[in-house]
């Protein structure tokens, strides 16, 4: 019948549900949506991707009076799939900006990962899971990843012990999925967790697929170390959006016509590093600071035709802030995010507008709560938020020289000085401020940064690999997730970034778009070296 293929969805209207929209679709079916609690009622099976915070999302149930239809629904059992939130949101209460009452289906409370011990959080990347047989949907995947990206997780105990399908290790055991019957809710994201993801979600939506093959006895999972594709994206002079890549921020050419340098379409190259086996993709707007964003349709254009067909995370930055066009109307950064979140961004990177918030934090101390930064992370979650860190390093003879952290560098500078600090800039490397990257990072992870994006002005495009220095003080300093960028130029710079310091992804660019390194081979050789990665 034509209900077979008609997926409803509940998307009540608080973040980007678009991957998970694309994915179904993906997947051969339509979509309806819900709009009233009788959608959820007459459903045949109900998709509910949670998003946002849980406080707000149960608010919004609440006023639209769905949250008896929820629990009605779920109480006859039928086919339900909660994603993220949507698990959460099934348990009695949650302590994020709460305690919080929850749908109460499921007994237990939602807590925060506890980051006291030096955990990172969120929890953001590829885990594996420990699935218990009977698990349906996720039969068969023990010891596979998928990506999570969460700081709030509900605990395994005697009284859910019943629900429980699969758990994954971080820091602890938490629940990572439950089913009961027709009902499941995942921790994870089956849609950005690339093919794996994929079956996870084609079994729900066609049952009759469903492998009931025994589950493999999952080990104690790891958390993959990410290997991410970044595209710099801006428009050459003839005002075609391309991929660009430069040496040291310069991305022109050395010629005469000093023009963009053009590396290939955006999305074009997004497709081929998802087939190629990143574990996200970044696009970076680098004329961000001074083109506004949202009169940057192709850039939204760039999001929306790749989250059509790539499914693992998607982050896009530049130009995040709050800006008045010409006519005199104001715009928020978070309508900027809004509108690239809608586009299908699953993660938003500040770069300039982080360095004026951090700055204006140090020097008063108090958290105004106004900055892009703040505003956007309170809305769509510190998981959603990376702040892009483009420091310089600076020699200096004497840490006493300089009122920033400063460090002993491996490789002395021209003039045989010991030490360094690295200097933040603003407008692509173009303006250097009055802060250090450490007091940076440290200042954003207060604000509420889920991520660090770390950049090296030097290193970029030199292919000499990571500022490893750099990045053992960044990664080492914060509680919060690090990706080291800038040098990449053989596999060897991926193991030794891993192995010298915390970070917890690596991030590359000219390698790739020159074809001098494929994803795979980097994946293979960490791989060998011991290190957790997706396959
Ligand atoms: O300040 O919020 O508008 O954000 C601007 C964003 O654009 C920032 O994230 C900033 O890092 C980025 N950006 C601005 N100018 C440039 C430039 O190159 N001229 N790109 C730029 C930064 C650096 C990396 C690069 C790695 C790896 N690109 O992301 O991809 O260095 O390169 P490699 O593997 O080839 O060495 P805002």
């Amino acid at each position: 019948s034509a209900g077979d293929s008609v997926v409803t969805l509940l998307d009540y209207g608080a973040g980007n549900v678009r991957s998970v929209r694309n994915a179904i679709r993906h997947l051969g079916f339509d979509i309806k949506d819900v709009k009233t609690p009788e959608d959820i009622l007459s459903a045949d099976r109900l998709v509910f991707p949670g998003v946002g915070a849980f406080a707000s999302a149960m608010d919004v149930l609440n006023q639209k009076g769905m949250t008896d239809a929820l629990r009605a629904y779920i109480k006859e059992d039928r086919p339900f799939l909660g994603i993220c939130l949507g698990l959460q949101l099934l348990f009695e209460s949650s302590t994020e900006n709460g305690p919080v009452n929850g749908l109460g289906i499921i007994p237990g409370v939602v807590g925060r990962f506890d980051s006291s011990g030096g955990l990172t959080v969120p929890h953001i990347g590829w885990n594996t899971l420990n699935v218990k047989e009977g698990s349906h949907i996720l039969d068969d995947i023990s010891n596979r990843h998928v990506y999570f990206v969460h700081s709030y997780r509900a605990t395994p105990s005697s009284d859910n012990v019943d629900w429980i399908s699969s758990t994954c290790n971080y820091g602890e055991d938490f629940i990572a999925s439950v089913r009961r019957g027709n009902v499941h809710a995942v921790q994870f994201h089956p849609e950005k967790s690339g093919d794996v993801g994929l079956t996870v979600l084609r079994r729900f939506l066609s049952p009759k697929s469903c492998l009931s093959k025994k589950a493999n006895e999952g080990k104690a999972s790891n958390l993959a170390k990410r290997v991410i594709a970044c595209l710099d994206v801006r428009s050459n002079d003839k005002g075609d959006l391309v991929v660009t890549k430069g040496d040291q921020y310069d991305v022109r050419e050395n010629t005469e016509e000093n023009e963009v340098r053009n590396l290939g379409k955006p999305v074009d190259l997004a497709r081929q590093y998802y087939n190629d086996g990143a574990d996200e993709i970044s696009f970076l707007n680098i004329t961000g600071f001074r083109d506004f964003p949202l009169g940057d349709l192709p850039m939204l254009q760039v999001l929306r035709y790749t989250s059509t067909n790539v499914f693992v995370p998607l982050t896009v930055g530049g130009g995040i802030r709050d800006f008045t066009d010409a006519n005199g109307r104001y715009y928020s950064s978070l309508e900027v995010a809004s509108e690239y979140f809608r586009s299908g961004a699953d993660k938003i990177s500040i770069g300039s507008d982080a360095v004026y918030a951090a700055e204006e934090y140090i020097r008063t101390g108090v958290k105004s709560g106004k900055t892009s930064l703040e505003k956007i992370s309170r809305v769509y979650g510190n998981q959603a938020v990376v702040v892009s860190i483009d420091p310089r390093r600076v020699y200096i003879s004497s840490p006493i020289e300089v009122p920033f952290k400063s460090i002993r560098v491996s490789n002395p500078g021209p003039n045989g000085e010991e030490y360094a600090w690295y200097q933040c800039t603003v407008n692509g490397g173009r303006e250097g401020r009055p802060i250090g990257a450490y007091e940076l990072a440290k200042a954003v992870e207060e604000l509420g940064a889920g991520e660090l994006l770390l950049n090296c002005i030097d290193c970029d495009g030199q292919g000499k690999g990571f500022d490893i220095d750099l990045v053992k003080l960044i990664s080492d300093a914060v509680c919060i997730p690090v990706i080291a960028s800038s040098g990449a130029g053989c596999v060897d710079h991926f193991s030794e970034v891993f192995t010298k310091t915390n970070a917890s992804a690596a991030l590359a660019a000219g390698i790739f778009h020159r074809k001098e390194v494929p994803i795979q081979a980097v994946k293979e050789h960490l791989l060998k070296k011991g290190i957790e990665v997706r396959t």
